[in-house]
């Protein structure tokens, strides 16, 4: 998703490097090429505009113009920007928390909190960690075995007291089990709506009072675009949110809205779903992401092929350590 936002800065930063020495006014038809581009993947408008005002506060002033390398300094600014736009907070969960440690996945029906659930779990597996899950969504019919099955699958242990439906006793108990059993982390899937409701969300209240989550992750679907950041925003403002996880962004969307999350919410990019495997969960970071806008010695050291395969392999090589 993030390929023809990183194809059309690339284009911005070749005519930049072009120009020799930088002026004012090549600046500034940097900055709109680059305003033009985050609209166009979908990133937020109030932040793209305040983006825009930072990379020009900081590109005109303090001599970078006047500089012996103007464009890679201009270049440098607006990677350091985009970093800071989609978060600089480290991904994965937050480092303090009780025993067991809880979490609590919450969000929209449909937008992976169960997948998410069992991937999450399959990671902290690897973590070294013992985590046990639970589902507290009595209400989808097969909701419940929905998880049993990915638990399963997994060779993950699934709390499932027969007959219990009342999802806060369900929540509690597993809370109880993880004591007597060992289990260091315990993993609350939650029901969804279609849209926020008051039944839900006293439900939702009800179950975080009984777990007291060390992280409450709203789980949003990146292909709902800006919906997303409006509906975290509504979680976090009724039941507290700690980090979001941004599920499906292997699919088509531009992805720019839901990472526009942390800059309107104010609220951390935990994780992302990269897939429908219960491996396909990485701990969120944005110079991973960033990494895929090439460099000026990425460009230039690249042997041949085109610049998009270029970009593509070195965001390969980064993301699987060996730069
Ligand atoms: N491609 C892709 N599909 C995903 C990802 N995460 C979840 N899905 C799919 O999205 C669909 C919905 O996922 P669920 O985990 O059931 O969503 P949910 O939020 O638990 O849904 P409800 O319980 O009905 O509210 C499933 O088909 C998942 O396989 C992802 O990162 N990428
Ligand atoms: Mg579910």
């Amino acid at each position: 998703m993030f390929d023809s936002l990183s194809n059309r800065l690339q284009d911005v930063f070749r005519t930049l490097r072009g120009e020799g020495r930088l002026s004012e006014p090549v600046v500034e038809s940097a900055l709109r090429e680059i305003r033009m581009a985050l609209l166009e993947a979908d990133v937020n408008f109030k932040v793209v505009k305040a983006f825009v005002d930072r990379v020009r506060e900081r590109a005109i002033g303090q001599d970078v113009l006047r500089s012996l390398t103007p464009a890679q300094h201009v270049v440098k600014i607006v990677r350091d920007e985009l970093v800071a736009l989609f978060g600089d907070a480290p991904g994965g969960l937050r480092p303090d928390a009780g025993t067991p440690r809880v979490v609590l996945l919450l969000g929209l029906q449909g937008s992976g909190k169960t997948t998410t659930a069992a991937k999450l779990a399959t990671w902290l597996t690897k973590q070294g960690r013992h985590p046990l899950l639970t589902s507290t969504d009595v209400r989808r019919p097969a909701a419940i075995e929905q998880l049993n099955v990915l638990g399963r699958q997994a060779g993950l242990r699934v709390f499932d007291p027969a007959g219990e439906m009342d999802p806060v006793a369900r929540a509690s108990g597993a809370m109880t089990e993880a004591r007597n059993l060992g289990y260091d982390v315990v993993v609350v899937d939650t029901a969804g709506r279609l849209h926020i409701d008051d039944a839900l969300m006293h439900e939702l209240t009800a179950i975080r009072d009984a777990v007291q989550p060390s992280d409450a992750l709203y789980v949003a679907d990146a292909m709902t675009g800006q919906d997303a950041i409006k509906s975290a925003g509504e979680f976090n403002r009724q039941i507290g949110v700690t980090g979001v996880v941004l599920t499906k962004l292997d699919g088509d969307a531009r992805g720019g809205a839901a990472l526009s999350v942390v800059a309107v919410v104010g609220v951390p990019i935990a994780f992302v779903g990269l897939g429908e495997r219960l491996v396909d969960l990485e701990p969120f970071q944005a110079d991973r992401l960033v990494s895929r806008v090439p460099s000026r010695r990425s460009i230039r050291t690249m042997p041949g092929g085109s610049s998009r395969s270029c970009a593509a392999t070195i965001s390969r090589w980064r993301i699987s350590g060996r730069s």
